[in-house]
C-alpha cells in the first residue's frame, strides 16, 4: 500500500485511518504546492495533481473520502462504521459528509488566500469572509458534540474525516472562542497517537 501524502493536508486523514486500523504502508511525501504533483507521472495517478491518492495493488484512489472509506469497508473489522441498523449510521453518514460538502470549501478558499496565492493576489476581505463562514458552519459540529466525546459517540470513521478538518480549521484561525466543545474535541483528537503518528510521516 502506496499513500502519496502532504503534511497538513487531507492525505493526514488517509494515513490516520491506516494507522488507528494498523495497515503497513509506505508514504511518497510531497508538500502542498508541490512542483512534483504536476508532472505527468503524478498526474497519471491523481488527475488533479492532489493529495491524498491511495494505490493498493491495481487500485489508485484520489478523494480523501472515498480512501476512508475504502479502508474502513476492506481493512476494518467494522468496529469503526455502526451498522446500518442502527440510529448511529445515519448521523455517521451526516458528519462523515458535512466535511468536504461543509467545512472544505470555507478552508479551501481560506487556504487559496493566505498560504497559496502570493500578497500581491491574495484578497484580505476574501480571507476574513471565508473565516467568518468557516465559523458559522463549525457552530453545527459545537452543538453535535455537546455531551459527545466524538461526532457520533463512539470513535468512528466519521471522525477521521471531520476531527481530522476541524483540527485543522482551528490551526487555520476559526474563531472556537464560543465552541467549548469543538476546542475540547480538538485535544482529543490531537491526543490520539494513530494522529500524532499520522501527522508526522
Ligand atoms: N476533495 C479532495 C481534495 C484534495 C486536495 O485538494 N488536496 C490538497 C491538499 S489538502 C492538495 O493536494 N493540494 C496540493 C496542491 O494544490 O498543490 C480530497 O478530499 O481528497
Amino acid at each position: 500500500m502506496l499513500l502519496c501524502y502532504a503534511p497538513q493536508s487531507r492525505a493526514v486523514r488517509a494515513a490516520w485511518a491506516m494507522e488507528e486500523l494498523g495497515i503497513d504502508y509506505e508514504v511518497e511525501r510531497y508538500s502542498v504546492g508541490d512542483p512534483n504533483l504536476r508532472t505527468p507521472e503524478f498526474r497519471a495517478k491523481n488527475p488533479n495533481g492532489r493529495v491524498p491518492t491511495l494505490i493498493d495493488g491495481d487500485i489508485t484512489l484520489h478523494e480523501s473520502g472515498a480512501i476512508v472509506e475504502y479502508l474502513l469497508a476492506k481493512y476494518s473489522d467494522g468496529s469503526l462504521v455502526p451498522d446500518v441498523s442502527t440510529a448511529q449510521y445515519p448521523q455517521y453518514l451526516q458528519w462523515f459528509h458535512y466535511t468536504e460538502g461543509m467545512i472544505m470549501p470555507q478552508i479551501n478558499n481560506l487556504v487559496v488566500e493566505t498560504k497559496l496565492l502570493p500578497p500581491e493576489k491574495s484578497s484580505e476581505v476574501h480571507a476574513r469572509r471565508a473565516t467568518k463562514l468557516l465559523t458559522q458552519i463549525l457552530a453545527a459540529v459545537d452543538a453535535q458534540m455537546a455531551g459527545r466525546d466524538y461526532i457520533i459517540g463512539d470513535f468512528s470513521g466519521a471522525d477521521l474525516m471531520i476531527g481530522h478538518a476541524v483540527v485543522m480549521a482551528g490551526r487555520l484561525g476559526a474563531d472556537m472562542s464560543a465552541y467549548d466543545n469543538l476546542r475540547a474535541y480538538v485535544e482529543r483528537i490531537e491526543a490520539r497517537p494513530a494522529f500524532q503518528r499520522a501527522e508526522t510521516k
